[in-house]
C-alpha cells in the first residue's frame, strides 16, 4: 500500500529523470539530491511529504501499479507493453518525445517484401507493439524478443527488420540502417495509482494541475 501522508514519484535515471525536473518545479518540488552522483534509490525533495523513487524505465508502470509509487512518468512505449492495467493516466507530458518506427538494412527492400506477402523477421523489444502494427497492415512476421541493441540484429543477419524508438536518427545511421516506417510518436505520460488517487485526492490534484499548467509546447 502506499504511505499516508506521503507523495512518492517514480522516475526513471536520464531522460525521463531530467525532462521531468520543470514540471516538479512548477509543483514546488526540488529534487535535493543528484541521481547521477548518488547510488540512492529513495531520494528526498524539499518537501518532507514528497520524495522520488529511482526504478527502471520499464518498471515505472508496475512500481505505480502496485501502489509503490503514487504517481509515476512512463514513456507511451512502456506503457503499452505494460498494458497500463488501473493505472488513472491523466496527462500527456509532451517529454522525452521520440518515435516508434520500423527500420532495415539499406540494403534489404522492404516495400517489396511487403508488397510479395513475404514473412519478415522482425527483432524488438517492443513485441505488443510490432505485433499488432504488422497485424494492422496484414503482414506475416516472425518476432525475436530481444532486450537491447537492437540495431545489431539486420547487420548480422538474425533479422530483417528491427522495431525501436528513432529521435535523431543517429544511431540508426551510425548501424547503416534506415527508417522505412514510421508507428506512432512518442511521449511520457503521467500515470497515477487508482488506490491514491481515491485517498490522497488533494495533494494529487494539486500535483496534476501544477505538471498541467507547464508542460512543453
Ligand atoms: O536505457 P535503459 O536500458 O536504462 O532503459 P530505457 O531505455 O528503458 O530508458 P531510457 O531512459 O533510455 O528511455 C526512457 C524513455 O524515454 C523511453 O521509454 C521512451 O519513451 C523515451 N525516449 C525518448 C527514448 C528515446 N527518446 C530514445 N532515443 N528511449 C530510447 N531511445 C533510444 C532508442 O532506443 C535508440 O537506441 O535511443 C536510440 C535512438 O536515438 P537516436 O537519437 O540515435 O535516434
Ligand atoms: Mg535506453
Amino acid at each position: 500500500m502506499t504511505t499516508p501522508g506521503m507523495i512518492t514519484l517514480a522516475l526513471s535515471k536520464g531522460r525521463i529523470f531530467e525532462e521531468t525536473l520543470p514540471l516538479l518545479a512548477a509543483a514546488g518540488i526540488e529534487v535535493t539530491e543528484d541521481p547521477e552522483k548518488s547510488r540512492k534509490l529513495i531520494l528526498s525533495t524539499n518537501r518532507p511529504d514528497v520524495r522520488v523513487v529511482l526504478v527502471r524505465a520499464t518498471d515505472v508502470p508496475t512500481y505505480v501499479q502496485h501502489g509503490g509509487a503514487d504517481i509515476g512518468v512512463a514513456g507511451k512505449d512502456t506503457l503499452i507493453e505494460h498494458g497500463g492495467d488501473n493505472l488513472y493516466q491523466p496527462l500527456d507530458l509532451n517529454i522525452a518525445k521520440c518515435r516508434m518506427s520500423v527500420a532495415v538494412r539499406a540494403d534489404f527492400d522492404y516495400a517489396a517484401a511487403v508488397k510479395q506477402g513475404s514473412r519478415i523477421r522482425v527483432a524488438t523489444k517492443y513485441t505488443t507493439i510490432a505485433s499488432e502494427h504488422f497485424a494492422n497492415k496484414g503482414v506475416h512476421v516472425d518476432l525475436i524478443k530481444l532486450y537491447g541493441s537492437m540495431e545489431l540484429a539486420p547487420l548480422i543477419g538474425v533479422a530483417d527488420a528491427i522495431v525501436d524508438l528513432v529521435s535523431t536518427g543517429n544511431t540508426l545511421k551510425a548501424n547503416h540502417l534506415v527508417e522505412v516506417e514510421e508507428i506512432m510518436q512518442i511521449s511520457s505520460r503521467l500515470v497515477v495509482n487508482q488506490a491514491s488517487l481515491k485517498l490522497k485526492r488533494e495533494a494529487i490534484r494539486k500535483v496534476i494541475q501544477a505538471f498541467e499548467s507547464a508542460i512543453p509546447a
